[in-house]
């Protein structure tokens, strides 16, 4: 019997900066609930889901701050989103700001959970590459100060089994390093989950904005085909606080071919059903890793940070 996972990815049009957590719950679930009647198992929401993209306003308030984050998860504005989840008998996968307090520390980290059918938290991901810039930049439409807010993930790419499958998450600019997917590849993963905030204005370069959802899904495209590995982007879209974002929220098969994408910049549910054993087409033929990969050759890769002369 094929391994098949329906999966939904959920798309949220534009967060208000005065929109609650309660609002934006409140439209998971609907969404969770049409993911639901179109047969989903599990359904896959966007980067930073319960508020608006923070990072784009520089606070120098360390509280004003910390009232973007999430210090447990869940918690009494989410927890309807595990109830609706469980009662339904679907899992999901959603990103917050997550304000961790380890060994005597407050960390601050860009998070993403999978949460499975029963409502149990079954794999978590702190993002590790945060793009942006950590000063107030004025001359930018709009700041990015990812760099600032949050600290490098520091659980690396791990992949969890459920689903009845190998199950992978990342964040948004992950997506663009060969890395992110690799690492996972490694491990043999099956399905790879990522939200996004991807502004179509990028201020360093902005003769790029008009490849932006190029940029987006060649990258979902070459991490799927590379690692025979399903993909699931989904966007957080539209016009958010007079910023511009990408949709382009997509399902890529193993061949890196697009199987499903939305339509709209707005709240939208995409269902595919993934045949988790299609991953073999790659996984053992063209990117068979342990055949064909020569990692003696690629020692440089982790040793610079950057390129050496
Ligand atoms: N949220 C992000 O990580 N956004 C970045 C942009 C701004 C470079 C991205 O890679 O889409």
């Amino acid at each position: 019997m094929p391994r098949i996972l329906n999966v939904a990815a959920a798309q949220l049009g534009p967060i208000a900066r005065n929109e609650t957590r309660a609002s934006a719950v409140a439209r998971m679930i609907e969404l969770m609930d049409q993911a639901k009647s179109a047969g989903a198992d599990l359904v896959v929401f966007p980067e930073l889901a319960l508020t608006t993209f923070f990072p784009r306003w520089f606070f120098d308030n360390q509280d004003e701050i910390d009232a973007f984050f999430e210090s447990d998860m869940p918690n009494a504005v989410t927890q309807p989103l595990f109830d609706r989840a469980s009662e339904l008998g679907i899992g999901f996968s959603f990103g917050y700001a997550e304000l961790a307090r380890e060994a005597g520390q407050t960390r601050h980290f860009n998070t993403s959970i999978l949460v499975d059918k029963t409502g149990a938290i079954a794999g978590k991901y702190r993002k590790v590459h945060l793009p942006g810039h950590v000063e107030h930049e004025p001359w930018r439409a709009f700041q990015h100060l990812e760099k600032r807010y949050f600290e490098p993930g520091d659980l690396g790419f791990p992949v969890f089994d459920a689903f009845d499958g190998r199950m992978g998450m990342c964040i948004c600019n992950d997506r663009r390093w060969p890395e992110t997917f690799r690492v996972m590849g490694l491990q043999g993963v099956e399905m790879v989950m990522l939200g996004y905030n991807t502004p179509v204005h990028y201020p360093p370069a902005p003769e790029h904005d008009h490849l932006q959802d190029f940029h987006n899904h060649l990258v979902l495209q070459a991490g799927a085909y590379q690692n025979g590995t399903w993909v699931v982007g989904v966007a957080k879209a539209g016009k958010e606080e007079g910023c511009d974002l990408i949709g382009g929220t997509c399902i890529i098969a193993p061949t890196g071919e697009i199987a499903a994408q939305t339509e709209t910049l707005d709240d939208e549910v995409i269902v595919h059903a993934c045949d988790l054993d299609r991953c073999r087409e790659i996984q053992e033929n063209i990117f068979n890793l342990a055949l064909h990969r020569e990692p003696d050759s690629y020692r440089l890769i982790t040793e610079p940070k950057a390129a050496t002369e």
